[in-house]
């Protein structure tokens, strides 16, 4: 798996151009496309980079990749980042079991080419098939926000992290794990999310990428995704 990783991060690198503003992704496999970054900006290239948690943003610092906040360049040229589930046919994505999906969702937002790097086991038919969705949540009365995730059919845990305490996230939230199982109408469900008080951000990214890179045993592939309507 790490091998295939590490194609999927190759073939998105080679994406980056000189003078870019690109959005470094977070997690294992984001992770080794920042690595392969940091070896090409030692031979030259030029960019500004803006990571999407502050392990990313350690990892860039000691590969000397040049770190601007996206108040400085306002909109990103490219960003490479991982999913933890991805949905083929719309290219729907679940991310966020690193924790980075708030400034993952922030940074999507303002990219003009979201490219997804993923081994092939993350793809399937449905979203939720495998994984809970990750939903932000205010720490202040964290159990009534679970509660009302739960009458929307979630199942949601809280997430654990260190010394069994709660897992914090880098903007100071909580991460509820909520398993839905297959997903039937990902966007319904996006909409009952952001309607949901004391929800932050979601683990739902629809609409979101412009492309996934799929590495499996057959070689690279890139998924595209289909144009609005079809
Ligand atoms: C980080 O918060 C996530 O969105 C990751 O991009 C996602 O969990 C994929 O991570 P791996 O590449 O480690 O599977």
């Amino acid at each position: 798996v790490e091998q295939l990783k590490l194609a999927a991060a190759r073939a998105a690198v080679a994406l980056v151009e000189d003078g870019m503003a690109v959005g470094l992704g977070s997690g294992s496999t984001a992770s080794l496309a920042v690595g392969l970054i940091g070896r090409r900006v030692a031979e030259g290239l030029r960019i500004a980079a803006v990571p999407t948690s502050e392990e990313t943003a350690r990892q860039a610092r000691a590969l000397s990749i040049p770190l601007v906040t996206l108040e400085e360049c306002g909109s990103l040229d490219l960003t490479i980042d991982g999913a933890d589930e991805v949905e083929p046919a719309r290219l729907g994505l679940i991310k966020g079991r690193g924790g980075a999906l708030l400034r993952e969702k922030i940074v999507a937002a303002v990219t003009r080419r979201l490219v997804i790097v993923i081994d092939e086991s993350k793809l399937v038919d449905r979203l939720g098939t495998h994984d809970p969705v990750p939903v932000e949540v205010v720490p202040f009365g964290w159990k009534t926000t679970a509660a009302r995730l739960a009458g929307s059919g979630a199942r949601p845990t809280l997430r654990a992290g260190a010394r069994s305490q709660p897992f914090i996230t880098d903007g100071g939230h909580y991460i509820l794990d909520c398993a839905f199982g297959p997903i039937e109408s990902p966007a319904e469900l996006a909409r009952q999310l952001d309607a949901t008080i004391g929800v932050i951000e979601h683990g739902l990214f629809l609409e979101a990428a412009s492309e996934v890179i799929v590495a499996g045993a057959n070689g690279v592939r890139t998924l595209r995704r289909a144009p609005e309507g079809s």
